[in-house]
């Protein structure tokens, strides 16, 4: 039986449009569904919205709408969003959900009867936009003097009723969790970081607000609702059936990675393993906490008005195109930076120039020159070594790559085994052969052919919709393009066999050109 594989992103705030970097993270998700789902994993994988909390209040509030009518617009955005890009989710989930309810009332009595919730006042201060608490310690000064949030944003002094989560208990627990699993936190630097807040000590945490009330009421106290980030994190659980705990759950819990960016680290590798542990649940396999992505170095917001949509960015270039660019250009863990201009260079090199161009190059050749008929040789010599080439990068390099989610240099290995090829291709001129040695042009387009075909297969997860176009053109069955099925020899020689012929290729990335105001 395959082995289960959980993968979620982190749930997003629809108080507002989706932006890139909500594309950029729940497509590289993506990739690591596909891949792993290609290498032979029963993968579960979840993405969706954040819903409750003072934000969506405040942001429904000056919209005049009522917090659900702003999360069922909003929500419906990345829900389009993640079609459009082709995002394979098996669950998409609001936390407005009743189930979501019932479920992190589940926790919040597990964690109660574990002697880990207690009722008593909150002051500190308070940034309405991080929904978070911050010590004196770590506030920054602003221009004019003013207290603000690590992340820069206003703080105000703030008195509550709250209920309070035991979070001094779990620190020993926590950092054992780290000890034992070095693998826990990824990339390394983030686990130092969080190692380091750990040592420093915990305070209990304050984990229900008495000042609004949308949100998850918390069960026999019903004045208060849970603080968003415990019932946002326990989404992760009741996308797979929590409290019950048998179906998915049974099969799918510890999940093994919850992708998120850098600075939600902090709730995942140490707020949310302490609720489990206290709830009696196992935690999770690992958190990775991606880079963050910037406009041309610049972090987009609506007052310097470089806000891109990443839809109209995908309909501009092209879905593939778009994921693409981000998997390659940015070093995974990283921070990086788009533009429009690096799009349409990128594309134009790696796609269009080398990849596309193999592809229309190989199977016009095969198309006008033998008929669309293939014939099949023992490859031998130089073919064989550029097959090796090719099967090495897509059979070890990417997939070794992907699997520790250095999706760049994954891509890197395999755009070498694409060079390559072109180079074959130059060096062996299949176009001059036809006339002087139509045998040999035979064995060459054979094995670029060949070639074409392994290399579709690896790259799958990044450009889904073009390579299934590309694997259709090469007569490849649907139930064949595993990495698994990289191995074997006996699918060329039956495809021979069976009389499938090439047809006339249409180009499968055609040349971009910059947009007009953008060449300037
Ligand atoms: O944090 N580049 O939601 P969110 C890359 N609801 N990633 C970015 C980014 C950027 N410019 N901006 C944001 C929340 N992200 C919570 C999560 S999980 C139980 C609750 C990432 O909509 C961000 O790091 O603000 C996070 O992982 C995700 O987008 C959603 O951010």
């Amino acid at each position: 039986m395959a082995e289960p594989y959980y993968l979620t992103t982190a749930i997003h705030y629809p108080n507002g449009k989706p932006h890139i970097g909500h594309a950029y993270e729940t497509i590289a998700a993506d990739v690591l569904a596909r891949f792993k789902r290609q290498s032979g994993f029963d993968v579960r994988f979840q993405t969706g919205t954040d819903e409750h909390g003072l934000k969506m209040a405040q942001k429904a509030r000056d919209l005049g709408m009522t917090p659900r009518e702003l999360a069922d617009e909003m929500s419906g955005y990345f829900r389009a969003l993640f079609d459009q890009l082709d995002i394979s989710y098996d669950r998409f989930i609001r936390t407005t959900e009743e189930t979501h309810h019932r479920s992190s009332q589940a926790i919040w009595k597990a964690m109660e009867d574990n002697g880990d919730l207690y009722l008593d006042r909150y002051e500190g201060w308070y940034s309405v936009r991080d929904e978070a608490y911050y010590d004196e310690s770590e506030l920054v000064e602003g221009e004019g003097g003013e207290k603000l949030s690590p992340q820069g944003t206003p703080v105000e002094w703030t008195v509550e009723e709250s209920w309070f989560f035991r979070l001094s208990r779990y620190q020993e627990p926590l950092l054992a969790l780290y000890r034992d699993n070095p693998d826990f936190i990824r990339p390394e630097g983030r686990r130092n970081e969080v190692m380091r807040f750990v040592e420093g000590g915990l305070r209990d945490l304050s984990v229900s607000r008495t000042s609004f009330d949308w949100g998850v009421k918390v069960p026999g106290a019903e004045e208060h609702v849970m603080y968003v980030w415990v019932d946002a994190l326990t989404n992760y659980i009741t996308g797979l059936g929590y409290p019950d705990q048998t179906g998915n759950f049974a099969k799918f819990w510890p999940a093994d990675l919850h992708l998120i960016g850098k600075d939600i680290v902090r709730f995942h590798a140490v707020y949310w393993p302490a609720f489990l542990m206290s709830a009696g649940i196992a935690v999770p396999k690992s958190v990775f906490g991606h880079g963050f992505l910037l406009n041309r170095g610049q972090k987009e917001s609506k007052s310097l008005g470089n806000v891109t949509d990443p839809a109209e960015l995908a309909d501009k270039f092209g879905v593939d195109t778009l994921r693409y660019f981000l998997m390659r250009e940015i070093s995974f863990g990283q921070d990086g930076s788009y533009s429009e201009e690096a799009i349409v260079t990128r594309s134009n090199s790696e796609l269009a120039n080398s990849f596309g161009n193999l592809a229309q190059r190989t199977l016009s050749m095969i198309s006008k020159n033998m008929d669309g008929q293939l014939v099949h040789f023992e490859t031998q010599g130089e073919d064989k070594v550029l097959l090796d080439t090719v099967r090495t990068a897509c059979m070890e390099g990417l997939p070794q790559e992907f699997d520790r989610l250095a999706f760049s240099q994954g891509i890197d290995e395999w755009m070498r085994a694409v060079y390559a090829c072109n180079q074959y291709v130059d060096e062996q001129a299949p176009w001059a052969l036809r006339k002087t040695d139509p045998e040999r042009m035979k064995a060459v387009l054979q094995t670029l052919f060949i070639a074409l075909r392994d290399l579709a297969i690896a790259i799958q997860p990044v450009i889904p919709g073009k390579t299934a176009a590309l694997l259709d053109q090469l007569g490849v069955a649907p139930g064949e393009r595993s990495y698994a099925d990289l191995e074997g020899e006996g699918w060329f020689p039956a495809l021979v066999e069976s009389g499938f012929t090439v047809g006339k290729p249409t180009p499968l990335f055609p040349r971009l050109e910059l947009p007009a105001e953008e060449s300037a």
